[in-house]
């Protein structure tokens, strides 16, 4: 009697293993993050004024929020312009602050065609961010 009871108990625990062991693996896995590292330290939007993109002068517009999602002020912001064929050189600007966080970039598209650009950011204490945008240029 108290035999055939142990041996129900073991199968009820082992069935109860099975199937949270089901359930577990039919479940992804979270990911925990370090609370630092699951933001980046500022978001950054990058646009053209004009656009679309045309050959000529132009300007970048560059909008740069903290993690926390206010004006990012006083940084220094950076933009270097590659297009995507070897063999021309880079166009680099660097932008002056307007409204608080948003930073303008006196550029030239000197050529028509697909351009990569970097944009990077950095404040006093080291911190720097760069943030790629793939942009097409028409002639
Ligand atoms: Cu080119």
């Amino acid at each position: 009697m108290r035999g055939s009871r142990s041996l129900m108990l073991a199968l009820i625990a082992a069935l109860i293993l099975l199937l949270t062991a089901c359930g577990g693996s039919a479940l992804p896995t979270p990911t925990v993050l370090p609370a630092d590292s699951a933001l980046p330290a500022y978001q950054i939007a990058v646009r053209g004024e004009p656009e679309p993109h045309t050959v000529g002068d132009a300007s970048l517009v560059v909008i740069v929020m903290t993690g926390s999602g206010t004006p990012a002020t006083g940084l220094t912001v950076s933009a270097r312009g590659d297009m995507t064929h070897a063999g021309m050189a880079p166009v680099l600007g660097e932008g002056t602050e307007g409204d608080p966080g948003v930073y303008t970039i006196p550029w030239q598209w000197t050529m028509a065609g697909d351009w990569i650009v970097d944009v990077t950011v950095r404040a006093a204490d080291g911190t720097e961010v760069t943030q790629t945008v793939n942009v097409t240029v028409e002639s």
